[in-house]
């Protein structure tokens, strides 16, 4: 897949707000928060996009899930948050590197646009 601005990220080639980072893992804020608190958590195998990922990343899919809830915890995110992958073009999808939102620090509407 091809290089993205996350790849760069997680190369310390652009800067970044990292709030928690392990062996798999990074998480950081978005540059565009659309909430008071928007973080991204994303693996560090460049795995384009949730349809992508194949049985071999079961183990990595688990532990992104619960890097969303240490992260939460670690931010204090007591009044709930949101997490969401958007997954290819029509799911709104612009960088081509998974990862998933966390968005939290306000009542959240829904259905989503
Ligand atoms: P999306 O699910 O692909 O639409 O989300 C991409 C997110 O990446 C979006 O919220 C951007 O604001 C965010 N982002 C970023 O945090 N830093 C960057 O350098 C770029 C995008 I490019």
């Amino acid at each position: 897949m091809t290089d993205t601005i996350f790849s760069k990220i997680i190369r310390r080639e652009i800067p970044a707000d990292i709030v928690y980072e392990d062996n798999l893992c990074l998480a950081f804020r978005d540059v565009n928060p659309q909430a008071p608190v928007h973080v991204l958590v994303i693996p560090k195998e460049p795995i384009a996009k949730l349809s992508d990922a194949e049985s071999n990343h079961h183990a990595l899919m688990g532990h992104l899930l619960l890097t969303v809830k240490r992260v939460a915890e670690q931010l204090e995110l007591k009044n709930g948050y949101r997490v969401v992958i958007n997954c290819g073009e029509d799911g709104g999808q612009t960088v081509n590197h998974l990862h998933l939102h966390i968005l939290a620090g306000r009542s959240l509407g829904w259905p989503p646009g």
